[in-house]
């Protein structure tokens, strides 16, 4: 079944309005600005003249209805709910600004305006195979990347610099652009686990944890590797090989009937034994056309994981003022397994 279908068949209203982005793609193929209106009976995209001739190009069966001066967006967004004579419609309040909210309400006084509810996300929870292909290209590529600039990084060099290395390998490979703000966290800086690159030069003895992604065809891949400068001390050492066996029994919980809630409790039980309270995320999430979809591979998560679903694993152990590490994969879950999209080995290298 196709996404258009599949909304339609969720579509709990008389009609539903579209405007995030990925959710425009992941309906219509459709990359440029706009909206989306969907009913029973219509499905039309509306946008404004820069957009015309790409939209026709990706999103040939959808009507194509141009703003223009008076027929702005809320005029014509009336025109599609008085012709589809819908009462109630979906729209995403959890995205829409509260101005744009409120200009729709009074385009639309005979409506009611209700959540549309997570619905796209839950239906893009699973992938199809072209789906699919495009995360495991990116995964690849982001793959290749890593592998590509380890002769090349050496203790003295900062975490920007790494950074920058590592976003032009992703994009010499393909990728349309970073995943997500790539992480670069070395030393003291590696116990954030969402540390924001910086200027300070890595030094020798220490864990740097990286964690990035590719995107091909607006779907994004989501890995993260630790590696050691110089020679690593015992303590470092210690959690590196701790958050590598807790991410080993995290992919090996993981498959087809596992519930979410059980793969993160196996990952955080091993952690916690050696580590009390080091490991404060959760162990893994959807990725798709967004970085964090669903589901969550969380403590409270009774999600239970089917094939098609794309979930990363990445545990990780944060030592204030002493450092951190994380390891991430990017995992497909099959009829009878998982397939892991990234190939990076997770032996601990010391540059
Ligand atoms: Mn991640």
């Amino acid at each position: 079944m196709n996404h258009l279908d599949a909304f339609l068949n969720a579509l709990q209203a008389d009609a539903a309005l579209v405007h995030r982005p990925e959710n425009l793609r992941w309906l219509a193929g459709y990359t440029g600005e706009g909206c989306l209106f969907v009913s029973k009976g219509a499905h039309a995209l509306l946008t404004d003249f820069r957009y015309v001739e790409q939209a026709k190009r990706q999103a040939p069966g959808w009507e194509l209805i141009q703003v223009s001066g008076e027929r702005n967006y809320p005029a014509l967004i009336r025109e599609q709910v008085e012709a589809a004579r819908a009462r109630q419609v979906w729209v995403e309040t959890d995205y829409l600004t509260h101005d744009a909210y409120v200009k729709l309400a009074e385009a639309l006084p005979g409506a009611e305006l209700t959540p549309m509810a997570g619905v796209p996300e839950r239906l893009r929870e699973i992938k199809d195979e072209s789906e699919i292909a495009s995360i495991r290209r990116a995964a690849a590529i982001a793959s290749e990347a890593f592998m590509r600039i380890l002769p090349r990084i050496h203790a003295g060099m900062t975490e920007k610099q790494v950074q920058r290395l590592l976003e032009f390998e992703m994009l010499e490979l393909g990728s349309e652009g970073p995943a997500f703000d790539t992480i670069a966290a070395a030393g003291p800086n590696g116990a954030l686990p969402h540390a924001t690159p910086s200027d300070r030069p890595i030094q020798s003895g220490e864990l740097l944890t990286l964690d990035f992604g590719a995107t091909v065809d607006g779907y994004r891949s989501d890995m993260t590797r630790t590696v050691g400068f110089g020679k690593v001390g015992p303590e470092l050492r210690d959690i590196y090989e701790t958050v590598r066996a807790a991410q080993q029994l995290g992919l090996d919980a993981a498959g087809p009937g596992a519930v979410c809630g059980d793969v993160d409790r196996t990952c955080r039980e091993y952690i916690d034994a050696r580590y009390p309270g080091s490991f404060g995320h959760s162990t893994g999430h959807g990725v798709g056309l967004f970085i964090h979809e669903q589901p969550r591979v969380a403590a409270n998560s009774e999600t239970v994981l089917r094939p098609g679903h794309a979930v990363t694993v990445e545990p990780g152990v944060y030592i204030p003022s002493v450092g951190g590490c994380r390891i991430e994969d990017t995992v497909i879950i099959t009829a009878d397994g998982i397939i892991n999209t990234i190939a990076a080995p997770k032996e601990l290298i010391e540059l």
